[in-house]
């Protein structure tokens, strides 16, 4: 029988490990801030300067070099390297660790925090350092149109249609780190049980957790290797 196809999903819970807060947890991002005055379009359009300085804050983090990949993301990176069927990682993670570790059928849904997009000209370019609406697009050089690349709540998440093909053809969903109280990933269980076989990995019970034929729970980097072994 051919390998089945494999999708994993990861959420903010498989970085923990590596360092960076999740966003529901006590210690977590919305713990401190409301979703919106932050992730939000219409927060960005009454102060962009607060999202700004929100999500410097967060990729100035995520350039220290102590905020490495965990063991967890190197297996799924190895699962990758190793699976002869088709394999897709979509992470709700705007993080840059899954790339760090290697994988490459790697899609953010979420958009990336290490990216800009210009307002003008629809470029997306590589944004390492702090933004700011008076920084000038690298691709058509006019300022006051950049923001974080990363899709904010009541905006699109991207590519859909390609993770739907993938969940139309997965016999394997795994989901990993992940809260399931954000649509529409916490829904991509729902639409692939009952002809995939699906796995949850989290700390602990998500609240999708009826969905899934099986659950493990414990920490990222303890579970995760242990599973795809
Ligand atoms: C959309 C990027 C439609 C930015 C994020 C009312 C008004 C408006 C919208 C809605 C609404 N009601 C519902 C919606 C839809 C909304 C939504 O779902 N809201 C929820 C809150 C109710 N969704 C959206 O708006 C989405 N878009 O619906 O568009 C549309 C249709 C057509 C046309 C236009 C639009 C967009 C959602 C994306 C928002 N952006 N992030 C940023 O990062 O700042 S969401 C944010 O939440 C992150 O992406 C994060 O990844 C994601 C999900 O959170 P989790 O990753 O699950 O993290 P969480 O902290 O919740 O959980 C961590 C888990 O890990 C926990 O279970 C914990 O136990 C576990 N854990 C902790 N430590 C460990 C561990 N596990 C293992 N090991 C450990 N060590």
């Amino acid at each position: 029988m051919a390998a089945p196809s494999i999708v994993v999903l990861t959420g903010a819970g498989i970085s923990r490990e590596s360092g960076l807060a999740t966003f529901r947890d006590a210690d977590g991002i919305w713990a401190k801030v409301r979703i919106e005055d932050v992730a939000t379009p219409e927060a960005f359009a009454r102060d962009p300067a607060r999202v700004h300085a929100f999500y410097n804050a967060r990729r100035a983090q995520l350039r220290d070099p102590a905020i490495l990949p965990n063991a967890a993301h190197h297996a799924l990176a190895e699962l990758e390297a190793r699976w002869p069927g088709d394999f897709l990682l979509v992470t709700q993670n705007v993080d840059s660790l899954h790339d760090r570790a290697g994988s490459r059928r790697l899609l953010h849904m979420h958009g990336e925090l290490m990216k800009a997009r210009c307002r003008h000209c629809g470029a997306v370019s590589p944004w390492e350092a702090d933004l700011s609406t008076a920084t000038p697009c690298p691709a058509c050089g006019k300022a006051g149109g950049m923001r974080p690349h990363v899709v904010w709540f009541g905006e699109m998440p991207l590519h859909m249609e390609e993770i739907g093909a993938a969940l139309d053809r997965c016999g394997l969903f795994v989901a990993i780190g992940t809260s399931g109280q954000v649509y529409p990933a916490a829904g991509f269980v729902a639409e692939v049980r009952g002809r995939a076989r699906t796995v949850e990995l989290n700390l602990e019970a998500s609240a999708v957790r009826g969905d899934f034929d099986e659950a493990r729970h414990g920490k990222a980097t303890e579970i995760v290797p242990r599973f795809v072994a």
